[in-house]
């Protein structure tokens, strides 16, 4: 929901309609990764702060430090919040910004994958690892080579495969590659040219490292064209999440400054994926991040929204409601206030 009708929003009727309420209320939330490990809900969320940096596009205003990861024994469960689980201070290559997580479990382990800024303003991808869901979790010395942008999500096929997906415009700074290199004169493609797609990297067997150069995603229109960077309504802007249903790959992501979640489907890991709708209707707050995780059987969205905070946009709060599929696979957009 854009920034300008915050206004005109009357915030006790907002959270009297709003279908769900924050999982949690003791710190603000918000881009929650969410994973089942051993039979209990992990959320992997970033840790909004009042960091006194004033808004911009580049989003310095989100000026994040640490990570708290939450568990659930169930979807109606409270969530219990672990503590630390990892701050800027301790990983040696970043800054600040410690944006979007991710999480992935293999062979015992546990490993998050985290975007920050380095002191020379650029953002790279690390990974720190565990023994326990919630950690606490050890960086590795340097970002993972050849990383860069923001939100990475980590999907695991039925064969064991890990793939890391990412990227984010604007702020998130992918504009500024072409072909995994950087040019600091790079720029967002003009309107007619097609949009830039989120970048997919199979992950080395022992989850540190990229297997493969990062190879950018298309995403295609229902009538096979690639989606165009003036399509505002559709193209990439950040926040990847790959679920698999019923045998196919679902690409979800954010449109940012359109403000919606949309998801497009594809018949492997690295796409195409051609479009398919929204998932998720604006919500109070310029930013909008999910992931998708099967519960018991069920389907759930974690989402944030910044009703808590009355509309602040990096002051945000974690939420969950339940997916409804159509029996042509297709997801009921949901509308996060019922109206
Ligand atoms: O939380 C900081 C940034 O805001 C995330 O990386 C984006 O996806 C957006 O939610």
């Amino acid at each position: 929901m854009p920034e300008d009708s915050i206004d005109q929003i009357n915030f006790e009727e907002i959270n009297e309609q709003a279908i769900s309420k924050p999982l949690v209320s003791h710190m603000y939330t918000a881009d929650p990764s969410a994973h089942v490990f051993n039979g209990k809900i992990y959320i992997y969320p970033s840790h909004d702060i009042d960091a006194g940096i004033p808004f911009n596009d580049d989003g310095d205003h989100f000026g994040m430090e640490d990570y708290h990861v939450f568990s659930m024994d169930s979807i109606s469960s409270k969530a219990v919040d672990n503590g630390v689980a990892l701050h800027v201070d301790d990983v040696a290559w970043a800054e600040k910004q410690m944006w979007a997580p991710d999480a992935a479990h293999k062979n015992g382990k546990y490993y998050l994958y985290f975007p920050a800024k380095r002191a020379n303003g650029i953002f790279q991808i690390g990974v720190a690892t565990a023994d326990d869901p919630a950690g606490p979790f050890k960086p590795e010395p340097d970002a993972i080579k050849g990383s860069y942008s923001i939100d990475p999500a980590v999907f695991e096929d039925e064969d064991g495969k890990h793939y890391i997906y990412f990227g984010g415009i604007w702020g998130g700074q992918l504009q500024k590659y072409r072909n995994n290199i950087y040019n600091r004169n790079n720029e967002e493609p003009q309107a007619r040219e097609t949009a830039l797609g989120p970048i997919v990297a199979l992950l080395t067997a022992d989850m540190l490292e990229f297997a493969e150069d990062p190879k950018e995603i298309v995403i295609l229109d229902q009538n096979g064209e690639a989606i165009l960077a003036g399509d505002n309504n559709r193209r990439f802007f950040e926040a990847s999440w790959v679920h698999k249903y019923n045998g196919k790959y679902y690409f979800s992501y954010s449109t940012g400054d359109t403000h919606f979640i949309c998801y497009a489907i594809g018949d492997n890991p690295y796409g195409p994926f051609t479009y398919q709708g929204r998932i998720l209707n604006p919500v109070v707050g310029w930013t909008s991040h999910h992931s998708i995780c099967e519960v018991e059987n069920e389907w759930y969205l974690f989402y944030h929204d910044s009703s808590l905070s009355k509309g602040i946009t990096h002051l945000r709060s974690m939420k969950v409601t339940k997916i409804d599929y159509l029996e042509d696979g297709s997801i009921i957009t949901i509308d996060p206030y019922g109206i």
